[in-house]
């Protein structure tokens, strides 16, 4: 049996880190989790690339930007959607993570999910480095394992 065990050593990889502005009282937050987590697991600042877009409804079109422009083993999509503030809801988030899946499968390049849909800006301030965590630096984790697992199985 051949087993590919999960690898988090970003050393050498170059990512883009796409970040809606609205809600950027979450986004930034979500931003900083992300940059931490790709530093701690070895990606250099100088290969961190960040792309701000107005909104969540943009994120789709600028991973794809990124990722098809053959300059990143990675992008990271941050965004978030709170369901009690926008009758836009199900269409926001709904195309951000088709459009984030789409990204992915089509240029082959792994895009890691980092956006919140939640029902309130508590619920996602305790997933920006409160008490559930960062989801800015899972997904920071999940890019890394997924551009290693690349390189070995594509
Ligand atoms: C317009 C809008 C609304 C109502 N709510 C959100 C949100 O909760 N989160 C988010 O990231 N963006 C929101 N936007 C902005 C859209 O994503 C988009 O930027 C605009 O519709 C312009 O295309």
């Amino acid at each position: 049996m051949n087993e590919l065990a999960a690898d988090g050593n970003g050393e050498g990889l170059r990512v883009c880190i796409v970040v809606a502005q609205w809600n950027a009282f979450v986004t930034h937050k979500l931003l900083d989790g992300a940059r931490s987590g790709l530093g701690e697991r070895g990606v250099r600042a100088e290969d961190i690339t960040v792309a701000w877009v107005p909104g969540s409804f943009e994120v789709p079109a600028a991973t794809r930007w990124a990722a098809g422009s053959g300059k990143f083993d990675a992008v990271i999509a941050i965004g978030t959607v709170i369901k009690g503030e926008t009758d836009h809801y199900e269409h926001i988030a709904g195309q951000a993570a088709a459009g984030i899946m789409e990204t992915s499968q089509t240029t082959g390049v792994p895009v890691a999910f980092g956006v919140l849909t939640c029902d309130t800006a508590e619920q996602a301030l305790d997933r920006a480095g409160g008490a559930q965590g960062n989801k800015g630096d899972e997904a920071a984790e999940a890019a890394i394992q997924m551009a290693r697992l690349r390189e070995r199985l594509a």
